[in-house]
C-alpha cells in the first residue's frame, strides 16, 4: 500500500510554506510540475519546476479559467497504475503519472468576506483546482493530495521515513480531509448565491460551511464539538471580533447569538436596547433613553437568572452601562461597538468576553436555519417576520389605549425569541415576566406570573410590574384559562397570533374582564 512519489503536482493560491516544500521535494528527487503562479514562485527560489504547459501542450488560456483542465493532468491523475487498459492509455496519449497533488483554491471565502463585487467574487470561483483534488482524492489508492499547508510537514515525515513513499491510511485520510474541502468551498458558494439573491427557499441551497474553530468540547464535557461559519455577511457572532476573555464555548456562543438576534430587533436609532439571555431564552429585555437605563430595566426583570448570563446590547457599549455591567457576573458582552473607556472599563474582569459585532443583523433578512434530528437535518428559512408590518386586529369591544398597543408589540417581539411555549408580560418597554419552554402555556403565564412577584420582592416594589401590562402569547391562545391567568397576573391587554378553533371562548372572556386583546395573524414558535 505504499506508493512513492516521483511526480508532483503543485498549484496554490495561497503560497504559505510551498517554497519550502517545493525545496523538500526536490530534494528528494521529486519531479516538480506546477502553474503559472506557483511556478513563478518555485523557479524564484532557483528550483527545477517544469509549468503544466509544458505537459498539456497547451497554454494556460482565457486569463487561467483553462490551465490545468486537460487530459494530459487528468489523465495522470485519474489512472489506476496496474490495470493494463489505463496502462496502455498512457502510454497511447502521452500520459504521464503524477503522485502527489499540493492545491489550496481561489480564496473565494476571502474575496466573499471582504465584500468583493458580483463579478470579482465570481471570478474567485475556482473550477480546475476542485476538478484536480477530486480527481486525486477518488484516486488515493495512489494519489496523495494536500489541501492544507498544515498538512505539509505530515507529508515530508511520511517520504523521509518510508524511502519517498507514502502509506494507504495517509493517503485515505488527506483524501477524506479534499473531499470536505471541496463540499465546504461549494457549500460557500451556494450560501453567497443564497445572500445575493435574498434566496431563502431550502430547495435552492445546500447547508455548508467552514470550520472556523474547535471548541474544548460541547454542550457538555463529554462532547466535541466546533463552529462553522456559512460566510453570511450579517454581524453577528460568527464574524464579531473576541476583544478580550477566553475562546466561547459551545453554550456561549448559541447564547450569545439568542441574545445578540433578539436585542436586533429593537433600531438603535428608536431607542436603546439591552437583552440578558440564559439558556438560550431572554431573563430581562428592556428599551430606554440610554443603554445605562436599559440595562437596568432589563435586569429589573429577574436579576436573580441574570446571574452568569449573556448581554446584548444594540448601541455602542459605553463607560458608564460597562461600570454596571461588570457589578454582575456576566459570561459575554455584545455590543455593535464599544467605547475606549468602556473597553478599559471591563478589561478589569479578565474573563468577561466582550464581541464587538460592527452592526446589527437586520432582522428582516433572508436566511436559513438549521437543526438536527437522528440521520439529517431540518432546515427552514428564518422567521424575519416583524410585528410591525403585520396587520393587528384588534377583536375585543375595547380597543388597546397607544401604551397598551406599544407594550404589547415590544412583547410579542420578545416572545418571537422565547422557546415555545412562550407567555411575556411587558410594560413600558420593559419584560415584566416571561414564561418560557413549558409544555402548557398555562404554565407559561403562571411562572412568568410568579417571577414578576419575586422580582417585585427582590426590588420591593409595592406590585409586580405585570399589574397593568400587556402581555403577548407566541402562539394561539387554545382555552380561555391561558388568558384568566395572564388577567390573574394584571395583565390589561393580551397580543396573540389568533386562529385557534376557541377564539371565541376566548374573546368572550377577554371582554368579559374589559381586557383588550389583538390578533397578529403570526405565529412565533421556536422551539
Ligand atoms: O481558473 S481555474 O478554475 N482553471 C484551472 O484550470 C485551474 N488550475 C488550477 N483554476 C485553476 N487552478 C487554481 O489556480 C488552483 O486551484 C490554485 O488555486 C491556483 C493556482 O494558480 P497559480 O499557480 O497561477 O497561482
Amino acid at each position: 500500500d505504499k506508493v512513492a512519489v516521483k511526480t508532483a503536482l503543485l498549484s496554490v493560491s495561497d503560497k504559505t510554506g510551498i517554497v519550502e516544500l517545493a525545496r523538500a521535494l526536490a530534494d528528494k528527487g521529486v519531479r516538480i510540475l506546477s502553474t503559472g503562479g506557483t511556478h513563478k514562485a518555485i523557479a524564484a527560489a532557483g528550483l527545477a519546476v517544469t509549468d503544466v504547459s509544458e505537459i498539456t501542450g497547451f497554454p494556460e488560456i482565457m486569463d487561467g479559467r483553462v490551465k490545468t483542465l486537460h487530459p494530459k493532468v487528468h489523465g495522470g491523475l485519474l489512472a489506476i497504475r496496474d490495470d493494463a487498459e489505463h496502462q496502455a492509455a498512457m502510454k497511447a496519449h502521452g500520459i504521464e503519472g503524477i503522485d502527489l497533488v499540493v492545491i489550496n483554491l481561489y480564496p473565494f471565502e476571502d474575496v466573499r468576506a471582504a465584500g468583493g463585487d458580483y463579478p470579482t467574487t465570481v471570478e474567485n470561483i475556482d473550477i480546475g483546482g476542485p476538478a484536480m483534488i477530486r480527481a486525486s482524492a477518488k484516486n488515493h489508492a495512489y494519489v496523495t493530495i494536500l489541501t492544507d499547508p498544515a498538512d505539509y510537514s505530515e507529508l515530508l515525515e511520511q517520504l523521509a521515513s518510508d524511502a519517498g513513499q507514502t502509506s494507504y491510511a495517509f493517503r485515505q485520510r488527506m483524501a477524506a480531509k479534499a473531499f470536505a474541502r471541496t463540499a465546504a468551498y461549494d457549500a460557500m458558494i451556494s450560501n453567497w448565491f443564497a445572500e445575493a439573491l435574498s434566496i431563502d427557499t431550502p430547495r435552492h441551497r445546500v447547508v455548508g460551511g467552514v470550520l472556523k474553530e474547535e471548541m474544548r468540547y460541547g454542550e457538555n464535557p463529554h462532547q466535541k464539538a466546533a463552529f462553522y461559519v456559512t460566510g453570511e455577511r450579517r454581524p453577528g457572532v460568527a464574524t464579531a471580533s473576541l476583544l478580550q476573555g477566553k475562546q466561547l464555548s459551545y453554550n456561549n456562543i448559541n447564547d450569545t447569538d439568542a441574545a445578540y438576534e433578539l436585542v436586533a430587533e429593537f433600531l438603535p436609532e428608536n431607542a436603546a436596547a439591552c437583552a440578558i439571555i440564559k439558556h438560550a431564552n431572554p431573563c430581562g429585555v428592556a428599551t430606554g433613553t440610554n443603554l445605562l437605563e436599559a440595562y437596568k430595566r432589563a435586569l429589573a426583570c429577574d436579576s436573580v437568572s441574570a446571574f452568569g448570563g449573556i448581554i446584548a446590547l444594540n448601541q455602542t457599549l459605553d463607560a458608564e452601562t460597562a461600570e454596571e455591567i461588570i457589578k454582575l457576573f456576566t459570561e459575554v458582552i455584545i455590543a455593535p461597538d464599544v467605547t475606549e473607556e468602556a473597553k478599559a472599563i471591563v478589561a478589569r474582569k479578565a474573563n468577561l468576553r466582550l464581541l464587538t459585532a460592527g452592526g446589527l443583523p437586520d432582522p428582516r433578512s433572508a436566511g436559513l436555519t438549521a437543526k438536527t434530528v437522528s440521520g439529517g437535518f431540518l432546515i427552514q428559512s428564518r422567521d424575519n417576520g416583524m410585528v410591525e408590518d403585520l396587520e393587528l386586529k384588534v377583536v375585543t369591544k375595547r380597543a388597546p389605549t397607544p401604551q397598551e398597543l406599544e407594550d404589547m408589540k415590544f412583547a410579542f417581539k420578545v416572545a418571537k425569541h422565547v422557546k415555545s411555549n412562550a407567555v411575556v408580560y411587558a410594560k413600558d418597554g420593559q419584560t415584566a415576566g416571561i414564561g418560557a419552554g413549558q409544555m402548557s402555556r398555562v404554565d407559561s403565564a403562571r411562572i412568568a406570573g410568579l417571577k414578576a412577584e419575586e422580582a417585585a420582592r427582590a426590588l420591593e416594589l409595592a406590585e409586580p410590574l405585570t399589574r397593568g401590562s400587556a402581555v403577548a402569547s407566541e402562539a394561539f391562545l387554545p382555552f380561555a384559562d391561558g388568558l384568566l391567568s395572564m388577567i390573574a397576573a394584571g395583565a390589561t391587554a393580551v397580543i396573540q397570533p389568533g386562529g385557534s378553533m376557541r377564539d371565541q371562548e376566548v374573546i368572550d372572556a377577554a371582554n368579559e374582564h374589559n381586557v383588550a386583546m389583538v390578533f397578529t395573524g403570526m405565529r412565533h414558535f421556536r422551539h
